[in-house]
């Protein structure tokens, strides 16, 4: 993709200025929130999967509105009854991945990822060791919002949770155009939602306001990707993060610094 000198200027402002946030869809640390001792993983997905399905299946977006036109719409969710009785639902329009969990050895529990793509983006994918600017809303199945930013930030994937970090990489990056008064226009960029199961989320972590065992929703619009080497080695990290597509960064030398971090 052809960026101009000006452009790449701003792209590294962009990075500089946000990549020290910190917001609630970075993966929390093991702390004394959360529930112990924790229930079967297994039996959880399936549960979650349950209430991702009654979702899907219950609720339609304003797809309407993205036929008319491309750009700047917000996503809306609402339930088919009354005048949106005949409303095509979402399960009829997501797409579903299956990410596997590694709970020990040779043991893995499947894990349903659904996403909606309403623009998918005119760029490109951002890998899963990727960095992205984006805007987003997190939400519960019943409409909560427990976090939010309208404007785009920095988010270094690997920093997220799971089901985010495979759902983003499903979208592709968008352009942009330097206003006369230094304001930005995004255009072209990939918009839709991620929903995924506690499993790919928090499971039995309390994250701010989302109880253990929540199934999350995330809306975004990924704006631009920053393909990232994390370790300044020349291997972008998409080549070192997960090789062995287990989830998990690989550690070929077994010194418990994974590859990508990983400079000798
Ligand atoms: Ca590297
Ligand atoms: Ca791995
Ligand atoms: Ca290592």
């Amino acid at each position: 993709m052809y960026l101009t000198v000006l452009k790449k200027l701003i792209l590294k402002i962009f990075s500089f200025l946000t990549l020290t946030l910190l917001l609630l869809i970075v993966s929390c640390k093991k702390e004394d929130n959360e529930v112990e001792p924790p229930r079967d993983i297994q039996e959880q997905s399936t549960v979650d999967d349950q209430s991702l399905e009654d979702f899907l299946s219950t609720h339609f977006y304003n797809y309407d509105d993205f036929l008319n036109t491309e750009y700047n719409n917000e996503l809306i969710f609402d339930t088919i009854s009354g005048e949106n009785i005949s409303k095509t639902p979402l399960i009829s329009q997501v797409k579903k991945e299956i990410v596997r969990i590694q709970t020990s050895e040779d043991t893995y529990v499947d894990h349903n990822l659904y996403y909606l793509i309403a623009n998918e983006g005119k760029g490109i994918n951002p890998a899963t060791s990727d960095s992205t600017y984006l805007a987003y809303e997190g939400t519960l199945l019943n409409g909560y919002s427990f976090d939010s930013s309208k404007s785009p930030i920095w988010f270094d994937l690997t920093q997220v949770v799971r089901g985010f970090r495979e759902g983003a990489s499903k979208f592709k990056s968008g352009n942009f155009t330097v206003n006369d008064d230094n304001t930005v226009n995004f255009f072209g960029y990939g918009q839709g939602a991620l929903f995924f199961p506690s499993g790919l989320g928090y499971f039995n972590q309390t994250a701010g306001s989302v109880p253990p065992y929540s199934p999350l929703i995330f809306k975004i619009k990924l704006y631009l990707v920053n393909q990232t080497d994390h370790d300044d080695d020349g291997i972008l990290s998409a080549e070192e993060y997960d090789n062995d597509g287990d989830g998990s960064p690989d550690d070929t030398d077994q010194d418990g610094v994974p590859d990508y971090l990983d400079a000798d």
